[in-house]
Order: C-alpha cells, then structure tokens, then sequence
C-alpha cells in the first residue's frame, strides 16, 4: 500500500467511532470510502442500513454484508454521513465528484445531521479550485454550461463518463473558487446543471485526516 492509501485508510478507520450502532448510515463513494466499508465491517458494529451514495458503494456495502435501503424508504434523517472529499478548506467546503458520484452524495450529506468527511492530507487546501471543479450536467446543457464556465475565466472538460443518472460530467479548471457559497449558489442556478462539485451550502462537520504524524480530527 503506499503511503497516500495509508493515510486514507488511518482516516476512514477513525470514522468508524462516529457510526451510531442501530441507525441508519448515510455512506460516500471512492477509495477512502472503501477503507472505511471494510473498517466498518472488521469493526463488528451494526447498522440498521446504510444509505447508499452511488450505485458502486451499494455494491461493496452488499458484498460486505451490510443491508441497504434506499432514501426514499426512510422516514426522518440519517444521523451521520461518511464521506471523502477532493479538496477540504478550512470551513469545511468541499470540493467533490472526482469519482463522478457527486449528486448521489449531494443528496445523502444534504438527509444526513452529521457528515463526516475522510481524507488524507494531501486534500487540504487554503483555497478550493486546484483540483477541477467537477460539475453534473444534463447532457442536452453541456455545450451552453461549458459557456458559462468560459465566461468565468473557467476551462472546462467533458469526461469521458456517464453518470448514474445517464448525465454528463464536466471537469472545470482554472477557477480561483474565493468564496465557495456564492460560486455554488450561482453555478446552481444554471439552467441543466444537476449538482455543482462544491459542497460549501452543506460543508462537512467533522474532519478527520490521516497523515505520516497519524490522525487528527477537527470539528
Ligand atoms: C468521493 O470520493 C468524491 O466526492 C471524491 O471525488 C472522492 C474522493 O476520492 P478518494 O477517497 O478516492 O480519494 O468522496
């Protein structure tokens, strides 16, 4: 393992101490995540069910042995969320969709009262923006959203993916993300977006990062 997947792995096995046994469970997607599925599982604790973020975590969660229900299913919130993230500020914003399962993690952080975000520390930033933005778009909006980006100095990049939702993704870079609100709020009003990569309007509460001194977390 090297040493990134070490840090990441120290993180999301720290994350195992905030799942309350019983519950439901609100879970991310990427590889941090992975750690944290597994860390979960060796841990023995019990959930009542996770809600799932992307179609590729229901497919560990199932493999793993944990039960899975979809949100619609639940009444009331989740009460805590496990998720990674691409960058982290200070505040807690977020930059995320690097895996492509944005909107599914969206929705899950935005039902759940806690999110605790993992992450090694080479995700931590004083300004969000040098990882690109990625960006959920209808396919029948990509060319207008791509304008858009334009127009703000952006530089933007269709990947070569589909989403969950049949969607396109649409990598921004160049932007100088200042304040992290604002540029969500009105990159959220463009007409065929689905979900914008910034999570400012639902930040992590907790965070906790795995480095080569071990973990520290901070709320
Ligand atoms: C998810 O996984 C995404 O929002 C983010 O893109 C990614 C983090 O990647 P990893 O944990 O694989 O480094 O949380």
């Amino acid at each position: 393992m090297d040493e990134q997947a070490r840090k990441k792995e120290l993180a999301a096995k720290a994350a195992v101490d905030y799942v309350i046994e019983n519950e439901y469970l609100g879970v991310g997607t990427g590889t941090t995540v992975s750690f944290f599925i597994a860390a979960l599982q060796q841990s023995g604790k019990k959930v009542k069910a996770c809600v799932s973020s992307s179609d590729a975590t229901t497919r560990q969660l199932l493999a793993f042995g944990f039960p899975v229900v979809e949100l619609n299913e639940i009444q009331g919130r989740i009460p805590v969320y496990v998720d990674g993230c691409d960058e982290i500020d200070a505040n807690f914003n977020m930059i995320k969709g690097g895996g492509a399962a944005l909107t599914g993690e969206k929705i899950v952080a935005q039902a759940s009262d806690k999110f605790v975000c993992i992450a090694d520390d080479t995700k931590l930033v004083k300004q969000l923006g040098a990882f690109a933005l990625p960006l959920e778009v209808l396919p029948k909006a990509v060319e207008q959203i791509k304008k858009s980006m334009e127009g703000i100095r952006g530089v933007p990049k269709v990947r070569e993916c589909i989403t969950d939702y049949g969607n396109n993704i649409i990598d921004v870079s160049g932007l100088q993300i200042q304040d992290p609100l604002k540029l969500e709020e009105a990159i959220n009003q463009l007409p065929g977006l689905v979900t914008c990569g910034i999570f400012a309007k639902r930040g992590a509460d907790v965070l906790i990062v795995g480095s080569s001194d071990g973990i520290k977390i901070t709320t």
